[in-house]
């Protein structure tokens, strides 16, 4: 049946309009956010937590995004209640050293960087839920991540100490072990000191056992696993006593060839002590040495040049003796086990954060802000830096702020002036999201509605940046493990599924500020639309490999939106083919189309399944050459291209799928396209090719394709092996037999 009454004739894509259009639509209809108590097949699509650096978003940032969305827009679109949700993790140094560079206060630059972030993000179409968007330096956000320090605190999970800790210079402030990247700031690059210091800490090594052998039962990268492994750094040895000098080793079995003790020290030298090895019963030198870690194992070790590289190298620097005896198997000492992992150092002498919520009382002495007066609003003061001094820029706050009376005795006691850690702020957002606007949320008890969390928790699916491999994704697991024992969980893995992406290059190297590589969304996006960056950017390589940005690329993908556009809109849209019949009857096409197409859906499907959105995106472009080819216009074909197409490039699908299609909105909603598996597989022929009856070359095609006249006789002549024959002569004849060969007379 033909109906060619309707003719569309449409206008050139105004990506600009369109795209405007569509994100109004969304919006208005709340057609991405789900209603969280109703869900029957929940599924929390998170991308990890952004900051927002003031110059917004760079098009890696949106790299990572924009994966993260094809995977959730595609979940939808199997039936399931998809949210995505998103905010700004604005709280912390990296917002607050940007702040003192361009000379703002750290409160009034996250309000502008905010409105910057927050407009970038709708401009990629990312069907993420605006009815929860979150910021950590919110009141009402960051009342729970004091909540967090309290609950910890009283199950005495948090205490201050004395400790030699790292120290950045340039932030003046301390840092946890885990911010110290190669002996240098995390944040800025500058080489890290050691100080002492009377620091907050939470005891993360208490989990130090569970963080590990979970590992194994959790679904992420393995070289994320392996940094987390190594970071623990579980090792088990033995502590032997040599006299008063304890030693942890892992090799017991050498004892009998330690010629020489050595305690850590700033200098490389002899103490003139000497104590007795108990394997051998003979007097070794005790030395100090700047290579032994004096927070690791005891601080001391035996040294074992003949076993040991580290050893020998000192040992024939200062010319200790070295022996080299078979292994004792008298093993000495008691067993034990040591970690690398180090407890948390969660307080920052910096002013950008949540104040860590704890009163000094000379006489009752630390106790905790009761929960009902929580958050500890974090005061307004004009010298707001830090002040290199190891005093708290809070130390500037007014009395009345700093003064305060202790919660159990009533006297006037002393807030603490430290805030807390960043990665305190993204320890526990994703729990915060499904949350937002609960009873419970409003309350003091806990943040944490039961059905709520049960229903949305763990996250489904997190993606992100193998950066985070110790930072946020440890410290994520240890809360939630910690509020799990505390009864307000569940389960005490908040990732079970994590993707890590790949990081965008330009120019040879990642994009970063610091690099000055950095290439803004806003100006692509103007010029080509968010979809052809989009998809420009998923087809750059493997998601979880990353790419190279050429602008050269994102013209051709804009190239490939308009042929699906045109192929849309520029012919008679018919119930059936309009290929002209003056060729062969045209069965067999629909066969080549029909196949290709559920060859492509389920290319698609698995492709996406596995984040492969480069390899999804050429077998789309196959489809639309095929298409093109066969000169398909019937909506049998065209609709599931849509649907393809939506997670890729929602709004030129929605738009094609409501405006050009007259389907019902929306496209996003609407199901995703199954195979036929009995249509996937095509019988293919061979057929052979001759050159003046010689033959030079055979042709694999499809069934349907093999008694095609002119479409074999084209491929037989685009075949190298044969073009090589026919190059420069003249073809007199061709000799064609369906299904079986080609022969060329020239
Ligand atoms: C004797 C020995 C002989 C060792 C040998 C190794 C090889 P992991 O696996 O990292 O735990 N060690 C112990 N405490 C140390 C400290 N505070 N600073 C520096 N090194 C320290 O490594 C444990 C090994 O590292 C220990 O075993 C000790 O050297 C050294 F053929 O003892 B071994
Ligand atoms: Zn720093």
């Amino acid at each position: 049946m033909v109906n060619s009454t309707r003719i569309l004739i449409m206008n050139k894509y105004d990506h600009t309009k369109i795209e405007k259009k569509w994100q109004g639509e969304w919006e208005k209809k709340k057609s991405f956010s789900p209603n969280l108590n109703k869900a029957k097949k929940p599924f929390y699509n998170l991308m990890m937590f952004p900051y927002p650096s003031a110059e917004g978003m760079h098009v890696g940032n949106m790299y990572a995004f924009t994966g993260a969305d094809v995977y959730g827009r595609y979940q939808r679109m199997n039936g399931y209640d998809v949210l995505e949700p998103i905010g700004l993790d604005g709280f912390g140094i990296h917002s607050e050293n940007y702040a003192i560079k361009v000379g703002r206060h750290p409160k009034e630059h996250a309000k502008i960087s905010e409105e910057n972030f927050y407009r970038q993000l709708h401009m990629i179409g990312n069907s993420y839920d605006w009815n929860r968007a979150l910021e950590t330096y919110d009141l009402e956000y960051y009342k729970w991540t004091q909540w967090l320090f309290v609950k910890m605190f009283k199950a005495g999970f948090a205490y201050k100490d004395d400790a030699i800790v790292n120290w950045c210079p340039s932030c003046k402030t301390v840092l946890a072990d885990e911010q110290v990247i190669d002996d240098e700031c995390e944040r800025c690059g500058t080489e890290v000191t050691k100080r002492e210091m009377r620091s907050w800490f939470f005891r993360i090594t208490k989990y130090a056992d569970r963080l590990l052998e979970n590992i194994e039962k959790i679904k992420w990268p393995e070289k994320i696993k392996i940094a987390q492994r190594n970071w623990i750094g579980r090792s088990e040895g033995r502590i032997i006593k040599f006299e008063n000098i304890e030693v942890f080793t892992t090799r017991p079995e050498t004892v009998n060839s330690a010629t020489f003790i050595a305690i850590s020290g700033n200098k490389n030298r002899f103490t003139g002590n000497y104590v007795i090895n108990p394997s051998t019963n003979k007097k070794i030198p005790v030395w100090e040495a700047q290579y032994v870690l004096a927070n690791y194992g005891t601080g001391a070790i035996m040294g074992v040049p003949a076993y040991d590289e580290k050893d020998m190298e000192f040992a024939k620097k200062y010319k200790i003796d070295i022996v080299k005896k078979p292994f004792t198997k008298e093993i000495q000492g008691k067993k034990h086990t040591n970690y690398h992992l180090r407890d948390w150092l969660i307080s920052r002498q910096r002013y950008w954060g949540p104040p860590i919520p704890m009163i000094n009382c000379k006489d009752c002495g630390w106790q905790p802000v009761p929960e009902r007066d929580l958050p500890v609003i974090l005061p307004d003061i004009k010298d707001f830096k830090p002040q290199g001094d190891g005093v708290s820029p809070l130390y500037n706050a007014s009395d009345s702020w700093k003064r305060v009376n202790c919660p159990k005795c009533g006297k006037i006691a002393e807030r603490e002036l430290d805030v807390s850690d960043t990665f305190l702020d993204s320890s526990w957002y994703f729990l915060a999201y499904p949350n937002l606007g609960t009873k419970e949320w409003e309350g003091y008890e806990s943040p944490l509605n039961f059905k709520i969390t049960k229903k949305w928790l763990p996250v489904n699916a997190y993606i992100g940046g193998a950066e985070h491999a110790v930072l946020h994704l440890l410290y994520a697991r240890f809360v939630t493990m910690f509020l799990k024992d505390e009864s307000y969980l569940d389960f005490e893995e908040p990732f079970p599924f994590l993707f890590g992406h790949g990081l965008i290059i330009k120019d040879g190297a990642k994009m970063s500020k610091s690099k000055g590589n950095v290439v803004n969304p806003d100006e692509y996006i103007n010029k080509f639309g968010a979809d052809t960056l989009r998809m420009y950017l998923m087809f750059l390589g493997p998601y979880n490999q990353g790419g190279d940005f050429r602008d050269s690329g994102i013209e051709g993908m804009g190239r490939f939106l308009g042929r699906v556009w045109r192929l849309f809109t520029t012919k008679s849209t018919l119930e059936e083919f309009i290929r002209p019949p003056s060729e062969e009857d045209f069965a067999p096409e629909v066969d080549v189309v029909r196949s290709k197409l559920h060859q492509t859906i389920k290319k698609v499907t698995e492709d996406i399944t596995q984040m492969k959105f480069n390899t999804a995106i050429s077998a789309l472009m196959e489809l639309v050459n095929v298409f093109y080819e066969y000169r398909v216009s019937s909506r049998e074909y065209l609709k599931p291209l849509a649907l393809l197409l939506a997670p890729f490039a929602p709004h030129m699908a929605e738009e094609l799928w409501v405006g050009v299609l007259g389907e019902h909105f929306s496209v996003h909603k609407a199901s995703w396209p199954r195979h036929d598996a009995n249509l996937v597989k095509v019988e293919q022929l061979v057929i052979v090719i001759q050159v003046n009856g010689k033959v030079r070359s055979t042709l694999q095609v499809e069934s349907g394709v093999s008694n095609l006249e002119s479409r074999v006789i084209k491929l037989a002549k685009e075949d190298k092996k044969v073009s090589k024959w026919l190059d420069g002569r003249v073809v007199k004849k061709t000799v064609f037999v369906p299904g079986k060969l080609v022969n060329f007379v020239v």
